[in-house]
């Protein structure tokens, strides 16, 4: 349980750290008894606050859906967050490095919902017939703890680390791909940083948001028509600085690009 006054202390505190663009110590330090479920309450206020300033829902991110990303962060539990319109970035627009704390970059599967899909007993298949389009996509992270280190119910509470996302051109529908088979590779500034497959996310894509819709159920929550869904990475993040530039190519999806200034 969280006691009154403390999430709203909470929400300014991981709010005005994004703003201004600073990290800082982790909530938990402060802080220790805090749930998992306590998270997703904070990071649903947090979600609340930036919606009231003006951003709107663009859809879902998974998280630590690969193993990839389980070892490198210490933590061996998916998670979710929310994407919203004041995230999404561009591949002809460059990231502003002078807005950013210590941001990676996350090649990801992307969906995009035809209809709404909400319950606790939904399966891949579900999703996939609810899916309009899958495109390749980049998120940026840029969690706002100290050296992006953090617990479980840091990593929730700050809307698991997103900052922006770009979806690439080219979209394809669901049944003309095998999602699980999907090679991937990630280059920055001209070589191979990362590779990965789409089978790295739970074993399919669409196994991974079958889970996060099951659990986003159980908080009568769900996916939304329009929504966006990253699946999670397909391997480790990679960070980077100003003058990098990232191409993500993945089989049968064509490429995503972004350059940071
Ligand atoms: C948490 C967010 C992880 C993914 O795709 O696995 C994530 C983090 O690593 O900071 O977005
Ligand atoms: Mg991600």
């Amino acid at each position: 349980m969280i006691v009154k006054g403390t999430d709203i202390e909470i929400i300014d505190y991981l709010y005005s750290a994004e703003n201004e663009v600073r990290e800082v110590v982790k909530v938990t330090d402060r802080y220790p008894d805090l749930t998992v479920e306590d998270a997703y309450e904070l990071q649903k206020q947090l979600i609340e606050r930036k919606m009231s300033n003006g951003a709107k829902r663009a859809g879902v991110k998974l998280g630590l859906t690969s193993k990839a990303k389980q070892n490198m962060m210490g933590v061996n539990e998916a998670i979710y967050g929310y994407l919203l319109s004041n995230m999404l970035a561009f591949e002809w627009e460059q990231l502003d490095s002078k807005q950013l704390i210590h941001p990676k970059a996350e090649p990801e599967i992307a969906f995009l919902m035809a209809e709404d899909l909400q319950g606790t007993d939904i399966t891949a298949e579900d999703v996939l017939k609810a899916v309009q389009y899958v495109a390749p996509a980049i998120e940026i992270i840029d969690s706002r703890y100290l050296n992006f280190h953090f617990t479980l119910v840091d990593v929730v509470a700050d809307n698991c680390s997103s900052s922006r996302f770009i979806v690439g051109s080219k979209w394809v529908k669901p049944e003309q791909l095998d999602l699980a088979k999907i090679g991937m590779v990630m280059s920055k500034n001209g070589e191979v940083a990362t590779v990965g497959s789409g089978a790295a996310v739970l074993g399919h894509p669409a196994e991974a948001v079958a889970w996060a819709v099951n659990k986003l159920g159980q908080r009568q929550e769900g996916l939304k028509k329009g929504d966006i869904v990253l699946t999670g990475a397909l391997s480790e993040a990679v960070a980077f600085t100003e003058g990098d530039s990232f191409v993500a190519q993945f089989d049968g999806l064509g490429s995503v690009s972004f350059t940071c200034k």
